[in-house]
């Protein structure tokens, strides 16, 4: 298992959240997905390391911004 943690900017509450959540939990092999509102951290645990541009794209599909990992 491999954890990785991201920050995502733009999101505001717990619809957010679910939003994010829901897209990077689509990604192949994602078997965790945290999120915390305050921070913008988004914590990510996989099978096997997940791409940055899957992450990206994941977090772009709900309407956010991933700033740093
Ligand atoms: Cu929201």
């Amino acid at each position: 298992m491999t954890t990785t943690t991201y920050t995502v900017s733009g999101m505001t509450c717990g619809h957010c959240i679910n939003a994010v959540t829901e897209e990077v939990t689509g990604i192949a092999g994602v078997s965790n997905v945290k999120v915390d509102l305050a921070s913008g951290a988004l914590t990510i645990t996989s099978e096997t390391p997940v791409e940055d541009a899957a992450v990206e794209a994941a977090v772009d599909e709900a309407g956010y911004e991933l700033v740093s990992h």
